[in-house]
């Protein structure tokens, strides 16, 4: 092991980068208003595993309401195997709900977030997820596989999948694998999906995952939908998914809170990522 600016010669981290990142926790715990040695023994297990359960995070209000205000969008079957053929999506939700605007600035993952990826990280999808009777498991993929670049390597992303309705084996809950943000290049085919867990969870709860874990939904042999959203967030200098300056309209973006018009593209990654006119978009939402 070579010497560097941060790490000594036996490989461990020097003492003033495990300080420097110690400080930064507890800041952004702070702002957050969330427990740093929760965050950090999440954090954790995120490292270990690629993945991590959080139990019970949103009321039942917040639930019931994704849920009332999503129903009358969720009427169509997906169009691909990825999508799914039974399984109804919604996408550019901000535009048709605020329901879920709770879940994609929920303050322990913007705590989470603040500690994987740069500042002014963005939100790269925001989906409502209804897997109906009979799904069959969804394709494996990890959520940054669309970036072609080769791995090992960091995540360019994180994502969780929330929980709406009690997520079973039987219902579909999501598959992770354990330790998959480690691997480097694998061919879909080669994963022993046998070897993956399910994110079994009540409602209100969510798993969160590093863009580079390899998980997929799993099939519904029950006779009831398995209700879920997903919240999906990238580097600030990555394209997102969903392209938020033409999917939400300025006046619906005003109506959410500024971390959300931040989240959405309403911000920079300075100096010289995200700019209109040579300056931050949030003054295009300042009257
Ligand atoms: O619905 C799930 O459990 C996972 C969905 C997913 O990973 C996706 O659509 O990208």
């Amino acid at each position: 092991m070579v010497e560097s600016q941060y790490i000594n010669e036996d490989g461990s981290v020097k003492a003033e980068i495990l300080a420097m990142q110690q400080a930064l926790l507890a800041s952004s715990c702070a702002r957050h208003g969330v427990d740093p040695a929760f965050i950090h023994s999440l954090l954790e297990q995120v490292n270990r595993d690629g993945y991590v359960i959080l139990p019970d995070q949103i009321s039942q209000d917040v639930v019931q309401r994704i849920r009332e205000e999503s129903a009358p969008f969720l009427t169509h079957d997906g169009r691909t195997e990825f999508e799914g053929h039974k399984t109804r999506r919604i996408y550019s939700v901000i535009e048709k709900t605020l329901a879920c605007n709770p879940i994609v600035e929920h303050p322990v993952v913007m705590a989470l977030l603040d500690q994987i990826l740069m500042p002014n990280y963005l939100l790269s999808q925001l989906q409502v997820i209804n897997v109906m009777p009979g799904e069959i498991r969804q394709p494996l993929h990890h959520d940054d596989g669309f970036y072609p670049l080769p791995r090992p390597r960091k995540p360019f992303g994180a994502a969780l999948i929330w929980a709406l309705d009690d997520f079973t084996y039987e219902n579909g809950a999501t598959l992770v694998y354990p330790g998959s943000h480690l691997w480097g290049d694998v061919p879909p085919g080669e994963i022993d999906v046998s070897k993956m867990v399910p994110a079994v969870m009540p409602s209100g709860s969510a798993v969160f995952f590093l863009g580079t874990t390899w998980h997929c939904a799993g099939t519904n042999i029950t006779d009831k939908p398995r209700l879920a959203a997903t919240t999906q967030y990238c580097e600030p200098w990555a394209r997102q998914q969903e392209n938020y300056s033409l999917a939400i309209s300025r006046e619906r973006a005003k109506l959410c809170s500024q971390t959300v018009q931040k989240l959405l593209g309403y911000s920079m990654q300075f100096p010289f990522i995200g700019f209109v006119n040579g300056r931050d978009p949030i003054r295009l939402l300042q009257d």
